[in-house]
């Protein structure tokens, strides 16, 4: 454990849960060159979040699919620790190392519009922290409570500072009804520094679990926040995607439609934000929930 006093984001400290302002910038790459408009990067700042109509071609979303579909039914991968199921059922839910698993998503990380425009938000050369797909299969999928993504981060993986941005690409159309992604916008500025202390192997619990647990902020901070900042929902067609800052207040329902929702989720870390170790819990994660390989990414055309 390596809280100090000089830690901004101090969090499962055993108090209350509390607000602290965001000190640190949403866009640091203020005056860079990238494919955002200076409007984009303004409401960026503001909301924490940017909706791009169309991420993925049509075949980039086939191959994604049809290879992550193989990917869940691939006999080595079913003891595999990447691969977390829903406790009922026992269905997949997320499969994690995306991008190493499939050479199609390692691609689609690395397509240069995508990496420009992160690098034009954190200002600087990036890398992987983390790569996910979340499976929310037709009548069954279950949902994510709500959470901030960098508070997790920070207490269990060391990552210093909000300087992170997750892209969220939909493989599948993402309705309002079908447990599609759920974000308040301007949540992002405040970071809610969450009551409790992380238990050991906390991870095989957070990553299954469908109800608030350490990590969550209450229930009356969360009403307090949905009052002040609303709630929106991200939705759009296959190919699709979502770009957001690490600290926005999010979540999504289950899914009991009968149309399916699958999205991979990229997230990108500046290499000047790399992991130290957790400050708000005994043990590091593995590395498939929070790489440290900071290997600037390069293009992949
Ligand atoms: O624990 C994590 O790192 C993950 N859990 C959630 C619910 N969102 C972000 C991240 O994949
Ligand atoms: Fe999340």
């Amino acid at each position: 454990m390596t809280a100090t006093v000089t830690d901004r984001y101090l969090t499962r400290n055993g108090a209350e849960t509390t607000s602290i302002v965001r000190q640190d910038p949403v866009v640091w790459g203020k005056g860079a060159e990238g494919p955002l408009t200076d409007a984009d990067l303004l409401r960026f700042e503001t909301k924490g979040f940017h909706n791009i109509a169309t991420a993925l071609t049509d075949d980039e979303v086939r191959a994604c699919y049809d290879e992550i579909s193989r990917l869940a039914n691939r006999p080595e991968l079913q003891d595999d620790p990447r691969v977390i199921r829903e406790s009922g059922a026992g269905q997949v839910r997320s499969i994690f190392d995306v991008h190493l698993l499939s050479d199609i998503v390692s691609a689609v990380a690395r397509r240069r519009d995508l990496l420009d425009l992160v690098r034009q938000i954190l200002g600087s050369e990036v890398y992987l922290h983390q790569s996910r797909l979340n499976f929310k299969p037709g009548f069954s999928g279950g949902p994510f409570y709500w959470h901030s993504d960098f508070e997790t981060w920070h207490a269990e993986d060391g990552m210093p500072v909000p300087r992170a941005v997750s892209i969220s690409l939909a493989l599948t159309p993402n309705f309002d009804v079908n447990g599609s992604l759920m974000i308040m916008p301007g949540s992002h500025r405040e970071f809610i520094s969450c009551a409790g202390e992380t238990p050991d192997d906390y991870f095989k619990q957070s990553l299954v679990t469908h109800l608030p647990l350490t990590g969550s902020p209450d229930p009356e901070t969360l009403t307090r926040m949905a009052d002040t900042y609303g709630i929106e929902q991200m939705t759009g067609p296959a190919g699709s995607a979502t770009v957001f800052d690490s600290n926005c207040m999010h979540g999504s329902n289950g899914n009991i439609t009968p149309y399916p929702r699958s999205n991979v989720f990229l997230v990108y870390n500046s290499v000047a934000n790399t992991l130290e170790e957790p400050y708000a819990a005994r043990n590091r994660r593995p590395d498939f929930l929070g790489k440290r390989d900071f290997t600037p990414l390069q293009p992949s055309d």
